[in-house]
């Protein structure tokens, strides 16, 4: 494969110019001789169209997707360390943007990796010196007006100048791996509330975002749930479409084995970023979650009709739907009319240390329920 693309790289380019593979499957080209930004950008489309073509290896078809990110000297670097530097950035800045396509370097890139850095080493900081916490949001299903599970989210426990707001460090926390260590932590810390006489059917179950890149993702599921004392079923994770975009193979294969621990797997955000409906096929979540813009926007003919859409899918599929970002009675009424099985937000319950959540848990029985109806 590496041999096939490295030949189609040099017959892109003229004899003279440089074609170099720095490493696993990255290439490098080196463009001399005072080519213009538009020259970089169509050699860019043209590899491209060309690595498009499947590679032939012993008779099977090898499908390729080429990420590529320019740097241009002097602009963007005068030495050969930097300039390299910053094209890795502008590839990032591509894979992030999806892929299969090219960017040019542009110094915000910089700005912006340095500040996630300065982010992630703060988050870490605040884990080992135990400032981090879950908090818990409870999850109402309509079909009997209980809580049916709650979502863990992570916290800074003391009011700090770094923390910002939860949703601030949610994607930074979700890409750096310490989902995984959170999520152990509060099967473990859940687990004596579940034995307290909650294991019921109708008790809920946890689950937590997770971080899918995360190799030793299956057994550290496995051994948090063994000394949590936690039965699978009870436990459910959730992915979002991007991690389904990216590297999807190890990620189906994670995910098939997690289900067949007897996990839950859930899809969040759902209708935000590429919604392939062919990830449906691909895997048999157990439940959509609708994102929060949708139920925001719920007074929009085009929001309703997307809602509904999603759960008479679920429905057929056999999946659960969830409403996410519920804040008012009214929103909780449409999406309930609209056929959403579950619904979660601030109406219900903010997310909350786990002392409060017991408390929830009983003003949401069905009788209380009804009297705030
Ligand atoms: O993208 P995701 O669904 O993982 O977002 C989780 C975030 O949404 C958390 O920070 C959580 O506090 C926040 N959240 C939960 N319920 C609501 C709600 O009803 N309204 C708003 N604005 N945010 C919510
Ligand atoms: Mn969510």
């Amino acid at each position: 494969m590496l041999k096939c693309v490295a030949d189609r790289l040099r017959g892109c380019v003229d004899a003279k110019t440089t074609v170099a593979r720095v490493g696993g499957d990255e290439f490098a080209i080196i463009l001399s001789g005072m080519p213009q930004l538009a020259d970089a950008a169509m050699l860019a489309q043209h590899i491209g169209e060309t690595l498009r073509v499947p590679c032939d290896l012993l008779g099977h078809a090898a499908l390729t997707d080429t990420s590529i990110g320019i740097a241009v000297a002097p602009d963007d670097g005068h030495d050969p360390d930097e300039l390299l530097k910053n094209a890795d950035l502008a590839l990032y800045r591509t894979k992030a943007d999806g892929r299969g396509s090219y960017r040019f370097f542009e110094p915000e890139m910089d700005a912006c990796i340095k500040a996630r850095r300065n982010l992630e080493y703060e988050l870490r900081a605040a884990l080992n010196n135990g400032e981090f916490v879950l908090h818990y949001q409870p999850i109402l299903r309509l079909t009997d007006n209980t809580i049916s599970c709650c979502e863990a989210l992570g916290a800074l426990a003391a009011p700090d100048p770094r923390a910002g707001s939860a949703r601030r460090i949610h994607p930074a926390r979700r890409e750096i791996g310490l989902i995984v260590r959170s999520a152990n932590g509060c099967c473990a810390r859940l687990a004596p509330t579940l034995h307290r006489g909650r294991a019921t059917s109708r008790s809920p179950s946890f689950w937590s975002p997770i971080q899918m890149g995360s190799v030793n993702l299956v057994p550290m599921v496995i051994s948090a749930l063994a000394s949590a004392r936690l039965p699978a079923s009870r436990l459910d994770l959730e992915i979002t479409e991007s991690v389904m975009m990216q590297n999807t193979e190890a990620t189906l294969a994670a995910l098939h084995n997690l289900r067949s621990l007897g996990v839950n797997i859930s899809m969040d955000d759902f209708g935000t970023g590429f919604s392939a409906l062919s990830y449906l096929r691909r895997f048999p979540f157990d439940k959509l979650k609708i994102d929060r813009s949708f139920i925001n926007d719920l007074e929009h003919t085009d929001a309703n009709a997307i809602v509904l859409a999603v759960t008479t899918m679920a429905k057929s599929l056999g999946m659960i739907s969830t409403a996410e970002g519920v804040e008012t009675a009214e929103q909780l009424e449409q999406v309930r009319k609209l056929g959403c099985t579950e619904v979660q937000g601030y109406y219900i319950s903010r997310p909350q240390p786990l002392a409060m959540i017991s408390r929830v848990i009983a003003e949401c029985s069905p009788q209380s329920r009804l009297k705030r109806a």
